[in-house]
């Protein structure tokens, strides 16, 4: 099967020679990455808020969040290595990509969800793709540790973002950022749960602005000091990054991981994050901080995006906006920057939250005319 030379086949072939991969490793892909980076129009101006936010809409992955750009590259590699099943414990999101991805490859996957703690739509996901999905009476940490145990004997490579490769696919998110931009934005707020996704924005923002790159020591796993970028740089900055979380799941606020974090934004219920000592290390180089919103916040961020922006994004993406507006009205991120937010996931991955939020005004009327019209003119008053 052939296409248009320079149509655009996903990020391993788009980022070949930035990403571990060669001639012989079998790409599994379903075309992601190459999201929009959007400018938000009404909010800042009814909020009063002066400086240019973008959001970057990850949610339109294939599967519907930034897991992707991760789960092609891990999962290419995993069949490269003769791999024949992939296993996760996810909070839903990564179980959908790492889902369907195995079905790509031909694959088996197993993920490990908290039972009844992910949103439908994350689930469907995975049952369709025909993933085994093993439920536990635990949260997601409790499923990262029996990941790690199950792993040392079962024939089963993780697809967490423990595994480095991951966060390679990742990365490549600031590079289109960066693409988009011609710049490195001034400030990058995103949502932190497990902490593998802040920590791939700064390694790809390190490789994209090699004059001030410390990836060789500080993330890069592959990096051994010839990095392509080093002869072919797109920024010459790098921004601050700045991470959220959800107040009833914030280790990063605590300073240690929580016992029994909860949090309506169910992706980032997460207390014990993997990559923490890469987090901490991508704020501290950066200049960065962590800060926390609690479920109230959240949700109202959510509305307000999807009734100003027409942009639909799950309750743990809305985090990043609620930092920035915060941040920028308090000053700590100065007027007139340049500020991108991570929207994560589609908001349609949990209809169930938005749905009880109900603020809309859902009217039953009589199937006819009159009916209808009188709705409405009430509604038009
Ligand atoms: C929408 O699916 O951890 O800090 O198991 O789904 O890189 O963990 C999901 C995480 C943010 C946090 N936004 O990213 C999982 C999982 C959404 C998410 C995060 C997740 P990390």
């Amino acid at each position: 099967m052939s296409a248009a030379s320079g149509a655009y086949r996903g990020l391993l072939d788009k980022y070949r020679h930035r990403l571990p991969i060669s001639e012989s490793t079998p790409i599994v892909n379903l075309y992601e990455g190459n999201t929009p980076l959007l400018p938000l129009e009404n909010i800042p101006r009814e909020s009063r808020v002066d400086a240019d936010i973008w959001v970057k809409l990850e949610g339109l992955n294939p599967t519907g969040s930034f897991k992707d750009r991760g789960m092609t590259m891990a999962v290419s590699r995993a069949l490269e290595e003769g791999s024949r099943a992939i296993i996760c414990a996810s909070t839903g999101n990564t179980s959908a990509s790492a889902a369907a991805y195995a079905a790509r490859a031909g694959m088996r996957a197993f993920v490990l969800i908290p039972d009844g703690k992910i949103s439908l739509g994350k689930l469907a996901q995975a049952m369709m793709h025909g993933a085994t999905i093993i439920k536990i009476d635990g949260n997601f940490d409790d499923g990262m540790r029996l990941v790690r145990e199950v792993a040392e004997e079962a024939p089963v490579t993780i697809v967490n973002s423990i595994n480095p490769y991951r966060l390679q696919g990742q990365k490549t998110v600031a590079f289109e950022v960066v693409e988009s931009l011609g710049r490195a934005p001034d400030f990058h707020c995103l949502p932190v749960g497990n902490a593998g996704n802040i920590s791939a924005h700064w390694i790809g923002y390190s490789e994209a602005c090699p004059g001030e790159r410390n990836c060789v020591t500080a993330s890069c796993n592959f990096c051994d000091g010839s990095c392509p970028y080093a002869s072919e740089p797109l920024a010459d900055s790098r921004p601050v990054m700045v991470g959220y979380q959800a107040t009833g799941a914030a280790p990063f606020l605590r300073g240690h991981p929580v016992e029994n974090p909860e949090t309506v934004a169910t992706a980032i219920r997460i207390g014990n994050p993997q990559s923490w000592d890469l987090a901490l290390a991508a704020s501290a180089e950066s200049g960065g901080w962590f800060d926390e919103f609690d479920d109230a916040e959240i949700l109202a961020t959510q509305k307000l995006l999807a009734e100003k922006e027409g942009i639909f994004c799950e309750p743990a993406s809305a985090v990043a906006v609620s930092g920035a507006l915060r941040d920028l009205k308090s000053g700590k991120i100065p007027a007139g920057s340049t500020v991108v937010c991570t929207l994560t996931g589609h908001g349609l991955k949990d209809s169930d939250a938005a749905i009880a939020q109900d603020s809309a005004p859902m009217l039953t009327v009589k199937a006819n005319r009159d009916a209808v019209r009188n709705a409405i003119a009430g509604a038009l008053e």
